[in-house]
């Protein structure tokens, strides 16, 4: 135990990918995305392990080392994956943590692969952890792993952070095994949120369902004090900024531009996910269509949706559903020659993303409900011209940190967003100016590097005693 690893990242998925050469052979590429260049620095400076699902079910790898991290990849049968992963992960608690936007499911079997898998992840955590060591546990899909890995190793400081939001009491009590799932994450010292709210709910939950003794900020659970903050989570904009110095991308956002004909680009990019309200936006600007406040060419909507979780049965409905009405707005108002909505559904290289974002006066990001939304700041990182608009859901995490420079929607009052989307859509250079400033000097001064600090410097705190009983 004691030449094991002093700092250890437990997420779902390692952070590499498995790519496949012009000659046929295998090798790994480490996963885009703020995450993973975020906690990559960290891992190399203190031996860090990453322990996660390679992404290929049935398989069975040995560790090794990519990237100046070692990777510890854990066994996930074809079982594990439908009923832990699509199933408890994405048909349960997806639903149930972003306002039962869709029904969640509720089924045992389910429910018992959930803890199946999670135990497995504690077992690897707790196998490859240096004595004293961190252990910082990702999300979702692996709430029991706190508690669990506390019980093989009470020698670790383990953290745990939410990257979806957390549901309000009245929500969560619909969860048959809520009280298993609290267990869980009060394994943890620190627990973190995206935001103060979900903190907050946190909190009440556990004095409310388990009766737990608590302050505004901290829970007293097994004589231990349990830490539930926020730390907003980032975008890395050092990254964005080199991507977007390439003269090879500012060419790539010009082509684009001309290739989408000349109007004023609107750009949405998400997961094709239920939670993104992507039908909402659609919607909106077919009616600006329909109403003639907006002509065929003097404006176009470019809608990226990368594939996501396919064989999880709402999202096949989403896919069929959003395929529709783009074929129908088309239909109704493309004109040859001038097509309305472009929609691609498919997945970009960052260079490519970074040319889209520089392409598009305005950005439309308007979840019915999202934990953060990095898209939104994405854009915003990439916005060093300070022009362009971003039209942002007031039910996405980004919005508390935003919301003084985005054109601010509800997404389900379409009128609102007609009105929001027109308002971008006419702004002046100025006052483009003017917004972005207000959004850029939070996002610079906020990034993903920052957040990971925060959270571990916090997380490595010392122990706050635990307060002495008052009296009854
Ligand atoms: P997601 O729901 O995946 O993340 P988001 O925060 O927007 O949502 O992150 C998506 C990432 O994927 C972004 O970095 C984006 O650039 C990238 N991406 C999206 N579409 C793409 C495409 N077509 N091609 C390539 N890349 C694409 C979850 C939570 C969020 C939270 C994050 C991080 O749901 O609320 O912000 O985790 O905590």
């Amino acid at each position: 135990m004691t030449d094991g690893s002093e700092f250890v990242v437990v997420a779902n998925r390692l952070p590499v990918d498995r790519v496949v050469g012009a000659d046929g052979s295998p090798s790994w590429r480490r996963s885009p995305g703020g995450l993973v260049s975020a906690i990559a620095p960290l891992m190399r400076r203190r031996h860090g392990t990453w322990i996660g699902w390679a992404g290929s079910p049935d398989e069975r790898l040995e560790p090794f080392e990519e990237d100046g991290m070692r990777l510890v990849p854990v066994f996930q049968s074809s079982e594990d994956v439908e009923l832990y992963y699509e199933g408890f992960s994405n048909a349960t608690l997806w639903p149930l943590y972003h306002d039962v936007v869709a029904p969640p499911v509720y089924d045992r079997a389910m429910w018992d692969a959930y803890v199946r898998v999670n135990e497995r992840f504690a077992e690897v955590a707790a196998a490859v952890a240096a004595e004293g060591s961190v252990v910082w546990v990702q999300d979702y899909q692996l709430q029991l792993v706190p508690a669990m890995l506390r019980k093989l190793r009470p020698d670790l400081r383990i953290g745990f952070f939410l990257h979806i939001p957390f549901p309000p009491l009245e929500l969560f009590w619909q969860m048959p095994w809520r009280r298993q799932i609290l267990e869980g994450l009060l394994g943890a010292d620190l627990v973190g949120f995206q935001l103060p709210g979900a903190a907050a709910n946190f909190v009440r939950l556990c004095a409310r369902l388990l009766g737990a003794r608590n302050t505004k900020q901290d829970v007293h659970w097994d004589d231990r004090v349990v830490r539930a903050r926020a730390f907003p989570i980032s975008v890395d904009v050092e990254e964005l900024h080199d991507l977007i110095s390439q003269p090879a991308v500012r060419e790539r956002a010009e082509e684009i531009r001309a290739d989408l004909g000349g109007g004023t680009v609107l750009l949405g990019v998400d997961r094709l996910d239920y939670t993104k309200g992507i039908a909402q936006r659609l919607q909106a600007f077919g009616e600006l269509l329909s109403d003639g406040d907006l002509k065929p060419g003097e404006a176009v909507f470019a809608q990226i949706a990368t594939p996501s979780r396919e064989r999880v049965e709402q999202y096949q409905l989403l896919r069929d559903q959003i395929e529709q009405q783009v074929g129908h707005i088309n239909g109704e108002h493309s004109e040859l020659g001038t097509t309305v909505i472009h929609y691609l559904h498919t997945s970009y290289d960052r260079q490519e993303l970074a040319a889209l974002y520089l392409a598009a006066d305005v950005m439309v990001v308007t979840p019915l409900r999202d934990g953060m939304n990095l898209v939104a700041k994405e854009y915003v990182a990439c916005r060093e011209d300070l022009r362009g608009a971003l039209v942002l859901s007031e039910f996405a995490g980004a919005a508390a940190e935003l919301k003084r420079g985005a054109f601010q929607v509800n997404p389900y009052d379409i009128d609102g967003l007609k009105e929001a989307l027109l308002a971008a859509i006419r702004s002046t250079p100025a006052e483009q100016a003017r917004r972005m400033r207000v959004m850029r000097k939070r996002v610079l001064e906020h990034d993903v590097d920052r957040w990971a600090r925060s959270f571990l410097d916090e997380l490595e705190r010392p122990q706050d005693p635990l307060p002495e009983e008052q009296p009854a």
